[in-house]
């Protein structure tokens, strides 16, 4: 039995830049689910010009790809389906996840809406035996006389881990092409599930049910140890859900003596809690954090149920700058911003010294509350555009005069030493 799987990507001005390129590893994940069966099986991405390959019919081709990818998803599974009629078309991965309905096409066999690689992994053994089997987690369509008919599955949520290692091999080839801007030769670390969170304007709390399962870090840090990459981004959606969590991380790398460098989330009411575990972080190899700052004024976080005090801010910042830890600063802004609220923003972005930043736009996300209540004030519904650098909504400023502030605010990145490293590679 063969499988492609297949990370679909499309366009967005923040791949024209390509300021983060990461291997897709969902789908290492996926394969070395697949390696554990003896399937064999290739991964396609055109980022690393993975084509497919020639002389080989598929028997299963899964397609992965994150909300701006809906469409492209769904029009490479009418192709795929054209060209390997009898290959079967698997749909996963987040966006999937939230939306499995909106992956009920009649060129698509199995759409996966859980996040389980054992339910996959089954999935793809009644594949090959060609049994019937319905699985917990997976909608199936079957073909009628009068066309297609989709049949749900119950939902299956995780509740514990499930130990997969990725497959390292697309890693091993591709280091020298990986980086989170300047810092080169990145591998991606994932050790838990969900998030315990619940911010208003992200998919992430829906994910798994809403179940957060925390990370093992004996099991994460011996995977580091097998890598040979000068960074990890561990891509956990928080780092540490509370104290006990960072001790615990701490202690672990200190007793095996692991000398790595570490980029990971962490929330800014985190970071002022448990202030004194900062330099214990950095010499355990935390070296990058990214934090979602969101907004500067209490009323926008407040609205975006972040659970995060913006007068900290300023204190979080400094706390990062003293123990030597790099700083993303991750800010939105919404469509009724006016040229003030901008200022604002830049004149904090400013005040506080922060160097690298990314601003984006409040973006409803197909699947969450947010989307759903906003919905009729969508101003498209094509998925190229919610990529957070398109206004979506109706904006307060004149469309073209909110896009031009939202760009010249991101100007002030040239600035920055670790953006000029990352361009000119020196
Ligand atoms: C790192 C990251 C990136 C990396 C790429 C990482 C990668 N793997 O390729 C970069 C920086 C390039 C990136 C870009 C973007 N990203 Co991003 N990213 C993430 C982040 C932080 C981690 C993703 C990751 O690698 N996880 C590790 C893997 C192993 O975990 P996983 O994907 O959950 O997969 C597991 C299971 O879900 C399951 N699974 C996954 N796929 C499948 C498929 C099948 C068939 C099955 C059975 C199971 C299965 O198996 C895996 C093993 O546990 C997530 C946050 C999150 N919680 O997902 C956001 C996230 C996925 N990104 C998001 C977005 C919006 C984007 C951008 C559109 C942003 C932008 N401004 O352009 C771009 C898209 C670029 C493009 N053209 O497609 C959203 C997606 C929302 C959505 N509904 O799709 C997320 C959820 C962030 C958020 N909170 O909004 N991203
Ligand atoms: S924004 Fe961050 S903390 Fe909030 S729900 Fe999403 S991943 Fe969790």
């Amino acid at each position: 039995m063969v499988v492609f799987l297949k990370k679909v990507r499309v366009k967005t001005i923040f791949t024209a830049f390509d300021p983060v390129v990461v291997e897709p590893l969902e789908l290492c994940c996926l394969k070395s689910v697949l390696n554990n069966i003896g399937v064999e099986s290739y991964i396609i991405d055109n980022l690393f010009n993975l084509e497919p390959p020639q002389n080989i019919v598929p028997d299963a081709i899964v397609l992965t790809g994150y909300n701006v990818a809906e469409n492209q998803i769904l029009t490479d599974a009418k192709s795929y389906k054209q060209k390997f009629p009898h290959a079967k078309i698997i749909a996963g991965g987040v966006h999937v996840q939230v939306n499995p309905n909106d992956f009920h096409s009649d060129f698509i066999d199995y759409v996966c809406h859980t996040t389980s690689t054992t339910a996959f992994s089954e999935l793809i053994k009644s594949i090959k035996h060609s049994t019937e089997t319905r699985i917990d987690g997976i909608d199936f369509r079957k073909g009628t006389a009068s066309g297609s008919e989709w049949h749900k599955s119950p939902p299956k949520t995780l509740v514990e881990r499930e130990n997969v290692i990725p497959d390292r091999n697309l890693f091993r080839s591709f280091s020298h092409k990986l980086h989170y801007m300047e810092k080169r030769n990145v591998a991606l670390i994932k050790g838990s599930t969900g998030c315990p969170y619940g911010c208003s304007y992200c998919c992430c709390k829906l994910l798994n049910g809403g179940n957060y399962i925390p990370a093992d870090y004996e099991a994460m840090t011996d995977e580091m140890e097998k890598i040979s990459a000068d960074y990890f981004w561990i891509v956990d959606d928080v780092l540490f859900s509370g104290r006990a969590d960072a001790l615990q991380f701490i202690e672990i790398i200190n007793k095996k003596r692991l000398k790595v460098k570490i980029i990971g989330y962490l929330r800014a009411d985190f970071i002022l809690k448990h202030s004194d575990l900062l330099s214990l972080l950095r010499s355990a190899g935390l070296v990058e954090a990214i934090v979602g700052f969101e907004a500067t004024t209490n009323h926008e976080l407040d609205d975006y149920e972040k659970n995060t005090n913006a007068l900290d801010y300023p204190k979080v910042i400094s706390l990062l700058k003293k123990n030597r830890i790099d700083l993303t600063a991750l800010f939105m802004v919404r469509p009724d911003y006016k040229i003030r609220d901008f200022t604002n923003l830049y004149k904090f972005i400013k005040k506080t010294g922060i160097e690298v930043y990314t601003v984006s736009m409040l973006t409803p996300l197909k699947g969450t509350a947010l989307y759903e209540s906003m919905k009729d004030e969508l101003l498209t519904d094509d998925p190229r555009k919610f990529d957070f650098l398109h206004p979506v909504l109706k904006t307060s400023l004149p469309k073209w005069m909110y896009i031009l502030i939202f760009y010249v605010i991101q100007l002030r990145l040239v600035k920055s030493g670790r953006i000029r490293k990352y361009l000119t590679g020196k």
